[in-house]
């Protein structure tokens, strides 16, 4: 049987530290899932099909690697494409409360399973949060983000 799996997130953009896990992932599943949750009330830089687009240029390497969006509970989204199991990046303590918290109620509704991978120490501090306000004041992003992200936040703040 083929081994799926999801990296769920808003990836609004993706950067170095959401790779890194999802580049291990695609090594321990036949197919990995990369999709953008729509959040209606969290109004991103990017828009989801943007971002969506981006996710597919920069894991287009992977080859196994899919990005999707749905809108909906995330153990719908695995009841609809067969994947058993989340994959998440965990980067310190402070991520631990609220992640455990999600795998413990997506499995209470569907069964469906978390695992964790710890992220490269070198990615701990970062977040897509960080990482455009350091852009929009403009800090030098270039090891945080791949260049195509780099060149597409540079263009969207530039717009503002
Ligand atoms: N290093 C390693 N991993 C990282 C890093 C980093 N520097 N940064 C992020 N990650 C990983 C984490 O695993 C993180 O969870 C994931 O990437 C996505 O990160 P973000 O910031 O893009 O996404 P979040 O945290 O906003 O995503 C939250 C979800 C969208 C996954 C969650 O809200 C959800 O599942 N929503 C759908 C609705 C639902 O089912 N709700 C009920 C949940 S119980």
């Amino acid at each position: 049987p083929v081994r799926r799996a999801v990296c769920p997130g808003s990836y609004d953009p993706i950067t170095n530290g959401h790779l890194d896990i999802i580049a291990r992932a695609s090594k321990l599943y036949d197919e990995v899932y990369v999709t953008v949750m729509i959040n209606k009330s969290k109004k991103g830089l990017f828009d989801v099909d943007e971002r969506i687009d981006l996710i597919r240029q920069v894991t287009a390497e992977y080859g196994n690697v899919k990005a999707e969006s749905y809108h909906g509970l995330l153990v719908d989204f695995c009841k609809q494409r067969d994947i058993p199991a989340i994959v998440k990046g965990l980067r310190a303590v402070s991520d631990f409360d609220y992640e455990l918290q999600m795998a413990q109620m997506n499995n209470g509704l569907s069964g469906v399973e978390t695992l964790f991978i710890p992220t490269n120490p070198t990615h701990s501090f970062l977040s897509s949060s960080l990482v455009k306000e350091v852009a929009a004041w403009g800090g030098d992003i270039s090891a945080y983000v791949p260049p195509i992200i780099q060149s597409a936040l540079a263009e969207r703040l530039a717009q503002r």
